[in-house]
């Protein structure tokens, strides 16, 4: 799932987002999915309210097996997709683009951060292929020592 504005990806902001488009990293994430055996329903939204409803669809009887989360700067405001990725009892990990500890000071906090299983920062685009392998892992029952 990918919050707002990242739709935008590849057309602004190179330097700190990279040249990859979101339909770029989302054909490498599923080339990655492929190879370790799982699938992957990649997702974009404008809008908290859309992504809460995602989330809450997740954790349902039609759900699914993990949650891989680039809140954009949701990270920063939304308490309420922290308390809905909370509710969840799937893998949850948390994305960035950017290592945002590197960058200004109001980027520092993660509400998300504490609901989430593990975070991925700072590895562009290819965060994503990171975090499809880190999901298959923790999936496949390895444990953080
Ligand atoms: O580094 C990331 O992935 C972020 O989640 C991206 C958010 C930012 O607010 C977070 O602090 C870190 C911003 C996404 C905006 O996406 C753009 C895409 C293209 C051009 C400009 C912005």
């Amino acid at each position: 799932m990918n919050g707002p504005n990242l739709n935008m990806l590849g057309t602004r902001e190179p330097a700190i987002y990279g040249h990859r488009t979101l339909n770029d990293i989302a054909a490498a994430c599923e080339a990655k999915a492929a190879a370790v055996g799982l699938a992957v329903d990649f997702r974009q939204s404008n809008d908290e309210a859309e992504i809460i409803g995602w989330i809450q669809e997740a954790g349902g009887s039609d759900g699914v097996d993990g949650i891989v989360i680039n809140p954009a700067s949701f990270t920063h405001t939304s308490l309420a997709i922290a308390d809905a990725l909370r509710m969840q009892d799937c893998p949850v990990i948390e994305l960035h683009l950017s290592n945002i500890f590197a960058r200004e000071a109001f980027r520092h906090h993660s509400w998300v951060s504490p609901a989430a299983t593990g975070m991925i920062c700072g590895f562009g685009g290819g965060g994503y292929v990171l975090a499809v392998e880190a999901m298959a892992n923790l999936l496949n029952g390895e444990k953080a020592e």
